[in-house]
C-alpha cells in the first residue's frame, strides 16, 4: 500500500470544474439538438482549428473510427508500412480495411518508425505510410515525406498522442496527407471518447464528413458506404470547455516530467527521455527504460514492485502489435527482425502522470522506483 491509500494509477482524466458544463448541457437540452453535425460540433471543429494551428478538422467519436476512416478516405488498399510499437488500434484500422501490415522497426531514440528502414520494405503492393508520433515524439517527418514522395505513396500519421505538439514552430498534424487524433478518457485532451483527423483542403474534408455520416451528401443522396463515426453534440461541448484548461494541464504535466526526470536521470539502468531540440511536447506520457544488467531487476520486476505500493504503471507498449494473434503470423512480424523495438517493448514503463497528479505522489514514486 502507498501511504496515499487511492491507487495511482498510469493517468487521471483531467475533468472541468462540472458546473461549467452546465449551460453548456441546458441549452443542448433545450434545442434538442443531440448530434449531426450540431452547433457545438461546429464550435468545436473551429476552436480545434485554431488552437492546433490547421486548416480543416472533422470531428469524430472516437480515434479508432477516425483512423479507419482516414484510410478509406484516401482509398488505401494492398500494404501498407507502419510500427509494431503502438497501441493496437493503429493496426487494427489496416486490418479492418482488408489492408496488410508491413512492420518496420523503430528509431531507439524517439521509437518511431525508423526511415531509414522504410524502403527496403517497400513493395508493388505498397501503398502508404502509416506511422506513430508514438508518447507524442514526433516522426521524422521530412524522411518520411521524401520516401513517399519518391515511391508515390500516401502518409497518415496516427498522431493520438500528439495534441498541441509542435516542430520547429509547425503544428504536427499538418505534416503528411491525413493526421488522425483522439480526444480518449486517458488523451491530455479529452472528450470521454473522441477523435478526429486532421486535412488540409476543404474537397478532402466534405469527403471525410460524409463518410463518417453513413456517404450522405444531401438527404436523399449517398455517394458511397460510408460508416456512423459522428462525434455528438455532449462530448463536443464538453471539448470546448476542456479546450480552456489544455494549456494548464500540458503545463502542469511538464513540471512533473522535470521533476521525474531531476530524480531519476541519474539512477543506473534507468533512461529517461529529454526533450527533442525545436520540439514543443505536450508531456502526456512519461516513458522510462528499465535495463536489467544495470538496475538489477527487470521491467516486470519494476511494475510488479510498484503494484505493491498501488502505483499502477503500464508497460505501454508491450506486447508489441506484431506479437498478437493475427499479426504474428505476417511474414514482417517474425521475431528478430525489429531488434530495437523488440528491446524497448522489454524495458519499457510508463509512469504516472496527470495533471492532479502532486509533487508529493510524484517524489514518492521516484523513491519507489529507487527502492526496487
Ligand atoms: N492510436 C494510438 C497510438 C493510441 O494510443 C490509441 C488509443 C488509438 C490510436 C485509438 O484511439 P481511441 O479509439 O481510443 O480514441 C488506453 C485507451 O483506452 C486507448 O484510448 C489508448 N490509445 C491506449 C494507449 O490506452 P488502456 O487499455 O490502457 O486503458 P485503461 O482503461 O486501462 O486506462 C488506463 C488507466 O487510465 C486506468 O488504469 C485508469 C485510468 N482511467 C481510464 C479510463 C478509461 C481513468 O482514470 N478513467 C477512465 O475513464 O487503453
Amino acid at each position: 500500500m502507498n501511504m496515499f491509500d487511492k491507487p495511482i494509477y498510469v493517468t487521471q482524466p483531467f475533468l472541468p470544474p462540472l458546473e461549467g458544463l452546465q449551460e453548456y448541457l441546458k441549452d443542448i437540452w433545450e434545442s434538442k439538438w443531440l448530434t449531426n453535425n450540431g452547433k457545438y460540433h461546429q464550435l468545436l471543429e473551429k476552436a480545434l482549428c485554431d488552437y492546433l494551428g490547421v486548416k480543416y478538422i472533422s470531428l469524430f467519436s472516437n480515434g479508432t473510427l477516425a483512423l479507419i476512416t482516414a484510410l478509406q478516405a484516401l482509398k488505401i488498399s494492398g500494404e501498407v508500412i507502419t510500427t509494431p510499437f503502438s497501441f493496437v488500434a493503429t493496426t487494427h484500422s489496416l486490418w479492418w480495411n482488408n489492408i496488410k501490415p508491413l512492420f518496420v522497426d523503430i528509431d531507439p531514440e524517439t521509437f518511431t518508425l525508423d526511415p531509414g528502414k522504410i524502403e527496403a520494405a517497400i513493395t508493388p503492393k505498397t501503398t502508404a505510410i502509416l506511422p506513430v508520433h508514438v508518447y507524442g515524439n514526433p516522426c521524422k517527418v521530412e524522411e518520411i515525406q521524401n520516401i513517399a514522395n519518391k515511391y508515390g505513396l500516401k502518409v497518415i500519421y496516427d498522431a493520438a498522442h500528439t495534441f498541441g505538439v509542435k516542430v520547429n514552430g509547425t503544428p504536427i498534424a499538418n505534416f503528411g496527407d491525413l493526421s488522425v487524433l483522439s480526444f480518449h478518457a486517458t488523451k491530455i485532451f479529452n472528450t470521454f471518447e473522441g477523435g478526429a483527423i486532421v486535412c488540409h483542403d476543404e474537397k478532402t474534408k466534405k469527403h471525410i464528413d460524409s463518410l463518417k455520416n453513413f456517404g450522405l451528401v444531401d438527404e436523399i443522396t449517398v455517394v458511397e458506404p460510408g460508416i456512423n463515426a459522428k462525434m455528438n453534440e455532449f462530448q463536443a461541448a464538453l471539448g470546448l470547455l476542456q479546450l480552456k484548461y489544455i494549456d494548464n494541464s500540458i503545463e502542469r504535466n511538464k513540471q512533473i516530467v522535470y521533476v521525474y526526470r531531476q530524480g531519476l536521470r541519474d539512477v543506473r539502468g534507468i533512461t529517461v527521455l529529454e526533450d527533442i531540440d525545436k520540439v514543443q511536447h505536450n508531456y502526456s506520457y512519461f516513458p522510462v527504460l528499465i535495463d536489467k544488467e544495470k538496475y538489477g531487476k527487470s521491467r516486470d520486476d519494476v511494475y510488479e514492485g510498484l503494484k505493491k505500493k498501488n502505483i499502477f504503471t503500464r508497460r505501454y507498449f508491450y506486447p508489441l502489435i506484431s506479437q498478437f494473434p493475427t499479426y504474428k503470423e505476417l511474414e514482417s512480424a517474425k521475431p528478430g527482425l525489429m531488434p530495437v523495438a523488440e528491446k524497448v517493448a522489454k524495458d519499457v514503463l510508463c509512469l504516472p502522470i496527470y495533471p492532479a497528479l502532486d509533487a508529493e505522489k510524484v517524489l514518492f514514486i521516484i523513491d519507489s522506483m529507487k527502492a526496487v
